[in-house]
């Protein structure tokens, strides 16, 4: 069932900046009579009465009952269908901070609106055409995007994008479904046998809806990010290079071994690609109680991460501890699913070889010559960009990923693909074994359907319930 407090007739009002210090804060409001209602708690209730829409009314948020002056604010005057509920709307965008944003929200409930519920604005701009499913969540991912590249992505299926793909597969099977029916009112023989049956209109659609299903796991991966770990003996450089790709000086660097005993964890970009990238306890045979610990949280952030950098001190070149490392990690991980290793080859600068490519043909030994090795230096930052790129790619490659296309932007929408592709797949086998066409009908009328729930044409109030309530209050 839907939320049941999602009643659309009802004015509601949230605050939609965060609470914090900051030089703005903005309480949003939306319902019919929205604008008469923030009028009751405004210092210029006939300059907002009479405001032109898309216009900004200057004044004050008043206490509705002692009048006191809150805050000094702008408010925004949208008017339906033209805002972004489809609703009239009012945005008052007063001083920051908690306080001033909380004394203008608490004015307004007072006034009359309610509470929104989470999500309660898209909803109200889904329920009045203003956008389909796939534009609503592309505005819960635009908000939850941790890199420029998540945001691009998010922001092609709010223009669209992902809307007009589905369409066109849509209209394709609609188009398949008309010629059918026609073949059944009027056959040319009594058969009307699938033989005749030119199927190449549903073959497209097929291999559209496959793109279109695989596409998920890439989305998945702009969306969720993927785990990196970086590991190796102690004051091979991993808290340096860490430091390096979050460009900030967030682990300590020493050259104590076993500086580092516990893993810390922070986000960055890799090629658009958002990672949770965590330094770890030095892989080494330790007397330190705590120490200990550590190593054995690396052993286990290992088998969870998405790739593992493998960081050498090139000064030494591999050493015991390395090699048990190798073997043992790619024995286990030959029986269980792949977990890309990348050799990274640290302090190329204190060697006397040239570049990373002299570096590697010396050091890394043979049985190890076949996994991707990259030579860094952690101190001056060479080869740095070239490592995220890579690891960037091999992240793309264990999910077919490639940065063009129109994606997928959720689970949801995946799983109504695929049950559209199982519905077009039964519906061309039907046709391939010589059944009559009806047969094909229902199954090209189920796909329609699915493609139907992805958009939000048609949608069940459960379905509803999962998209809407992942959002946050105030949008
Ligand atoms: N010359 C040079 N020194 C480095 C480089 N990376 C790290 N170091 C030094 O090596 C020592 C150990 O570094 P650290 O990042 O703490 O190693 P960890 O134990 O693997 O985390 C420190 O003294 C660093 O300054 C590098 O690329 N070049
Ligand atoms: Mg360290």
């Amino acid at each position: 069932m839907i939320n049941e407090q999602y009643t659309p007739d009802e004015p509601i009002a949230a605050v939609a900046t965060a609470l914090v210090p900051a030089a703005l804060g903005i309480v949003r409001t939306s319902g019919k009579n929205s604008i008469e209602l923030v009028s009751k708690c405004f210092s210029r209730p006939k300059a907002l009465l009479e405001a032109e829409a898309n216009t900004l009314v200057y004044g004050w948020i008043l206490d509705s009952e002692t009048k006191e002056k809150i805050d000094e604010v702008m408010v925004a005057v949208y008017k339906a269908p033209k805002s972004f509920t489809g609703e009239n709307m009012a945005e008052v965008f007063c001083h920051g901070g908690t306080s001033t944003v909380l004394g203008v929200y608490h004015a307004l409930l007072a006034a009359g609106f309610r509470p929104a519920q989470k999500g309660e604005y898209t909803f109200r701009a889904f329920i009045n055409g203003k956008a389909d499913l796939t534009k609503a969540e592309a505005v819960r991912e635009i908000i939850g995007a941790k890199t420029d590249e998540s945001r691009n992505r998010a922001a092609n299926r709010l223009q669209g994008a992902l809307y007009s793909e589905i369409q066109a597969v849509k209209e394709e099977l609609l188009k398949v479904l008309a010629s059918i029916e026609v073949g059944i009112e009027y056959p040319e023989d009594e058969e009307n046998i699938s033989e005749t049956f030119d199927d190449s209109a549903l073959r497209e659609a097929i291999k559209n809806l496959k793109v279109l299903a695989s596409s998920w796991q890439a989305e998945k991966l702009y969306q969720d990010g993927a785990e990196i770990v970086l590991c190796g003996k102690t004051n091979a450089g991993k808290s340096s290079l860490f430091n390096l790709l979050l460009k900030e000086d967030r682990a300590i660097v020493s050259d104590i071994h076993g500086t580092t005993r516990d893993f810390i964890e922070s986000y960055a970009s890799f090629d658009g690609i958002p990672v949770r990238l965590f330094d770890t306890a030095g892989l080494r045979e330790t007397e330190d109680e705590i120490e200990k610990v550590g190593v054995e949280r690396t052993k286990e952030l290992i088998q969870h991460s998405d790739a593992v950098l493998y960081v050498i001190d090139s000064t030494y070149g591999f050493r015991e501890e390395d090699l048990e490392f190798l073997k043992g990690f790619t024995d286990k991980n030959s029986l269980t699913n792949e977990i890309p290793l990348v050799l990274v080859l640290n302090k190329i600068d204190k060697t006397e070889y040239k570049n990373a490519e002299e570096c590697a043909a010396n050091i890394v030994p043979v049985e190890w010559k076949n996994l991707p090795v990259f030579g860094v230096s952690a101190k001056t930052g060479s080869g740095i960009q070239a490592l995220t790129e890579a690891i960037a790619e091999v992240l793309r490659k264990s999910c077919a990923a490639s940065k063009e296309g129109v994606g997928l932007g959720s689970e949801r929408q995946k799983n109504a693909v695929e049950e559209a592709l199982d519905s077009c797949n039964h519906a061309l086998c039907c046709t391939q074994q010589g059944f009559t066409l009806d047969a094909a009908v229902q199954d090209i009328e189920d796909a329609v359907a699915s493609l139907g729930e992805l958009t939000g044409e048609v949608t069940s109030s459960d379905i509803l319930e999962t998209v809407f309530s992942q959002f946050c209050v105030g949008k």
